[in-house]
């Protein structure tokens, strides 16, 4: 039943076509519908004797007072026979649940939101040129974006020179790129209402230097090991610790770090490099709805969720004790990984991500 806004040929002309009351039953199959108007004054009716409310409260504020109110009249009339609901349930505890699973529909929608991205991100490396700006970069990507029907950004993007990489949420977006420095572009597509996520990092010329390279392949090792991992009953936390693992240990192998990666997990000195977490739920939102944890642990993974994995290192200019040749590099690489029944597809594969795919397309780009 649809409670919806009536046609209303005067307001249509500014505001473009309303299915309309006969529109929500043969357009969207509803099997009632109402004007919008109509609301309050049938809800006492729909309401009376209804055992479960099923209502997000806390969305509008207006619509809450509307049924909190609707429902104290109720009560008031429980002698004549009118029963008000038991209880008032959140629908998100199933409707996130629903969404964290994807159907083939979906997955199909979610496979061009990553081709789409995918793209946009070989145009930028293609692209790059020391002496362009941030956001000439920036302004490409989304334009790829639009160029293939997706709706918007799916998140504000992130492109940001040298050591801007390092500022996780950086979105300033308007420094010019220098030779020699690395580019970290985070940005993703949202096409029919899903979300793509993808991060790459490469250099602005065209050429690792071996300082990044030794970062870079560091980070990838991580991805790529935690992308191995994921399956059916995984734990989030075992995708994430694996590539702290990792990093750590090859942090300490850089001399980023000094002493036992075991004691430096432990008392999490790791976290000065790499400070966030693997990755999130992916959907209709980028961050997207789904519990990471059940009943206090850590949730496994189950066939059609889709999930980013994205390890990053992060040295700022200033970081106390990096060797000097490190300073002022980050990199994150992140892909979207579907889980399937017995294993994993890496929904968006189409974007390079070994340094001699990245510099071979770089340098034919240049001609
Ligand atoms: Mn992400």
């Amino acid at each position: 039943m649809l409670f919806v806004r009536p046609r209303d040929p005067e307001r249509e002309v500014w505001d473009g076509r309303r299915a309309g009351v006969e529109g929500a039953k043969s357009e969207y199959e509803a099997d009632a519908a109402f004007k919008i108007e109509e609301f309050r004054e049938k809800l006492g009716d729909l309401l009376n004797g209804t055992k479960h409310l099923y209502y997000r409260v806390g969305e509008d504020a207006e619509l809450d007072d509307m049924v909190i109110k609707q429902i104290a009249r109720m009560r008031a009339l429980g002698r004549r026979g009118v029963h008000a609901p038991e209880s008032i349930t959140d629908p998100g505890t199933i409707l996130h649940e629903m969404r964290l699973i994807k159907t083939d529909e979906e997955i199909a929608v979610m496979s061009r939101a990553a081709d789409i991205t995918a793209e946009a991100h070989r145009e930028a490396m293609m692209s790059a040129r020391p002496g362009m700006n941030e956001y000439e970069i920036e302004a490409l990507v989304e334009y790829v974006f639009r160029r293939n029907g997706a709706a918007a950004p799916a998140y504000t993007s992130i492109v940001g020179g040298g050591a801007n990489a390092t500022v996780l949420h950086y979105v300033n977006n308007n420094a010019t790129l220098r030779d020699g420095d690395l580019l970290l572009v985070d940005a993703g597509a949202e096409y029919e209402t899903y979300a793509a996520d993808i991060t790459r990092t490469f250099p602005v010329n065209g050429r690792f230097t071996k300082p990044q390279a030794e970062v870079y392949e560091l980070v990838l090792e991580a991805q790529l090991a935690a992308i191995e991992m994921v399956k059916p009953g995984v734990t989030i936390d075992e995708l994430h610790n694996r590539s702290v693992e990792i990093l750590t240990a090859g942090m300490v192998r850089l001399g980023l770090l000094e002493g036992q990666p075991a004691k430096l997990i432990e008392e999490e000195t790791y976290k000065r490099f790499y400070m966030h977490r693997l990755g999130h739920f992916l959907g209709m939102d980028v961050h997207d709805v789904g519990r990471y944890q059940l009943d206090g642990q850590s949730r496994r993974v189950e066939a059609g969720m889709v999930l980013t994995i994205e390890p990053g290192l992060y040295i700022a200019d200033g970081a106390e004790g990096a060797p000097d040749k490190y300073r002022g590099i980050g990199v994150r690489i992140e892909d979207d990984v579907l889980v399937t029944a017995d294993g994993n597809r890496v929904l968006t594969h189409a974007a390079p991500k070994q340094i001699e795919e990245i510099e071979q397309l770089m340098a034919q780009a240049k001609g």
